[in-house]
């Protein structure tokens, strides 16, 4: 059955990886499913054509068949499920790997969100100065069991399943604030998941989208 996602037309990264279609183009690249790739202006995020696949108007969102899916901690977790190779064939450490899964998008995303929002969209804010440093505290915080975690593995858990695809795309979003190359043990780690040869052609293919000349 063929699979289409959507993405922006034109990533406000420009590129970098960082819109979430590419955990989603990861995914699918580390299963070996093709997929199809339909781009979404700003405007037609917010248009009923849209809004009927994803109700809060955003990107991703995953078209199988007569299956419609939005949120990426459900798609990837439905990619992983259905193909063979993001996740151990073990019960016991199948389940492990989509804790960190969980763990990646409900426990570390928010605060990196957090630190996003208080970087950029209030950082004109004239408290903005006071505050900045309590957000960069809390991502710390959150990191520090992952340091531990993962100073003598190269995985969070064996080997490496859609837990480390989701916990190193939520990390790649610090990269801008400089937070991550305070932890040399998470850095090595979110290198290891943009060296592999799947997240390799994700990251090319979203980047060829966000680079081609405007029509
Ligand atoms: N929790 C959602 C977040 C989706 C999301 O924030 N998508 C962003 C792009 S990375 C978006 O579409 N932003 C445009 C908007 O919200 O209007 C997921 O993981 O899929």
């Amino acid at each position: 059955m063929s699979i289409t996602i959507t993405a922006f037309e034109r990533s406000p990264d420009g590129g970098q990886g960082l819109a979430r279609d590419t955990r989603v183009r990861w995914a699918l690249e580390e299963v070996g499913q093709a997929y199809t790739v339909r781009l979404v202006s700003f405007q037609a995020l917010k248009e009923p054509a849209h809004l009927a696949l994803h109700p809060f108007g955003q990107i991703p969102t995953y078209e199988e068949g007569d299956l419609v899916l939005f949120e990426t901690g459900a798609i990837v977790f439905h990619v992983a499920q259905r193909y063979p190779g993001l996740l151990p064939t073990d019960a016991n450490a199948r389940a492990r790997a989509i804790t960190w899964m969980f763990a990646a998008l409900s426990t570390v995303e928010p605060p990196i969100l957090e630190l996003g929002i208080a970087r950029i969209a209030d950082g004109d804010k004239p408290w903005s100065k006071e505050r900045l440093p309590l957000v960069q505290g809390r991502v710390r915080d959150r990191l520090k069991p992952l340091v531990s975690r993962l100073s003598a593995a190269d995985w969070l858990d064996g080997a490496f399943s859609a837990g480390d695809l989701m916990m190193v795309s939520v990390l790649l979003r610090l990269r801008p604030s400089g937070i991550l190359a305070e932890f040399p043990s998470l850095a090595a780690y979110v290198a290891r998941g943009e060296a592999r040869p799947a997240y390799k052609r994700a990251f090319d293919a979203q980047l060829a989208v966000n680079t081609r000349p405007a029509e």
